[in-house]
């Protein structure tokens, strides 16, 4: 039986757009294989919206967005507007009001992509941040003293709650049973964080009890880091804290290559609220309009999407012809070693899925 999704589409700022263009074509192709439509409304929400109007979106977006299947974003982000304007007004209030409490976020390293890490074999690296991404460091809460004086202060408050920590934690681990080496890593920084990581170290370790078959790792954010470049092949399932999983996910997307292939999904698993699909990058204004962007994250969110809609053959589609343009040297964005454009890369992976047998 065939099915048919509306998308909302926010392109954003910067290469948000110009990404998000490659991946609607992909996509919509893989899914026209497989006897399914998507139709996508497209939002000018963003910065050119804020400099006319103050704001990053309208007062009812998130009402608008409510009533869409899922939402494809490229980036926000503009060198004259403060980032913290631009993340609060629009990509955070998405992921707190739909409940997007997962943040999925795949670090694989493709075969015809070299790491910048010595002697790494295709597959080698395969992991899978799971990202807490309503709470924690990102709640913005605090407040501003004195402000622009010489007595000037700021207190910016954490926040974890054992509901938070556990839903996150328990879906790193509902997914760890689902893959073959069975682990999960968790990365706090507990000694100096003594109240929210603790509780999050605790919660850990009780919702572990539950999980006998799964092998457990926590470590210090800093040592963390250390190891994913010492030893990332020895990582399966990370899960992190809000800012901590960003943070991380920018060190994993590296080590595959290219933060132009860091994919990720906001995830409301419940499936009460729209999810949303987003490459992990910004909006790069240094290459902004240039046509040089690397699509393939964003082509990847949007495979990411389908299977998340339940059109598991399609994404599947868009998978495979992302790894065989990378397989057999397709055309590359210069962020890989390549002087292909975004619309080549488009294009090549474009024609991959329309050849591949369904
Ligand atoms: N692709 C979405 C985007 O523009 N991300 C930039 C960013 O800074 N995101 C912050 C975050 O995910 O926490």
């Amino acid at each position: 039986m065939s099915a048919e999704f509306r998308i909302a589409v926010i392109g954003g700022d910067g290469i948000g757009p110009e990404v998000t263009e490659q991946a609607i074509r992909v996509a919509e192709a893989a899914v026209a294989k497989t006897g399914n439509q998507l139709t996508w409304t497209r939002f000018p929400w963003g910065t050119d919206y804020y400099f006319e109007h103050q704001r990053m979106a309208p007062p009812d977006f998130l009402d608008q967005l409510a009533t869409y299947d899922a939402m494809l974003l490229g980036a926000v982000g503009h060198p004259e507007v403060q980032d913290h304007l631009t993340l609060n007004g629009l990509l955070l209030p998405i992921r707190r009001r739909f409940d997007q409490c997962v943040c999925l976020r795949p670090a694989y390293l493709y075969a015809g992509v070299e790491s910048p890490l010595r002697n790494k074999a295709p597959g080698s690296i395969d992991m899978l941040v799971f990202r807490e991404n309503t709470e924690g460091e990102y709640a913005n809460i605090g407040g501003r003293l004195y402000q622009h004086t010489e007595h000037d202060v700021a207190i910016q408050t954490s926040v974890f709650t054992r509901r938070g920590c556990e839903r996150i934690i328990r879906a790193a681990f509902e997914q760890a049973i689902l893959r073959p080496r069975r682990r999960v890593a968790s990365i706090t920084k507990s000694n100096a964080q003594g109240f929210g990581m603790v509780l999050w170290d605790e919660v850990f370790a009780h919702v572990a009890r539950d999980y006998p078959q799964i092998e457990t790792e926590s470590l210090l954010v800093d040592r963390a880091v250390m190891e994913f470049v010492r030893r990332p092949e020895s990582f399966d399932v990370v899960v992190a804290s809000n800012l901590f999983g960003d943070i991380l996910t920018d060190l994993s997307a590296i080590i595959v290559g290219s933060m132009g292939l860091a994919a990720s999904g906001n995830l409301d698993p419940t499936r009460q609220h729209p999810s949303l699909f987003e490459p992990v990058h910004g909006s790069a204004p240094d290459i902004a309009g240039k046509g040089i962007a690397n699509p393939l994250a964003a082509i990847l969110s949007a495979a990411m999407m389908l299977s998340h809609l339940g059109l598991d053959a399609a994404a599947r589609l868009v998978h495979r012809g992302v790894s065989e343009l990378l397989q057999s040297h397709g055309p590359r964005t210069p962020d890989l070693g390549g002087t292909a454009t975004t619309d080549q890369v488009g294009q090549g992976v474009l024609e991959r899925v329309t050849q591949l047998p369904v």
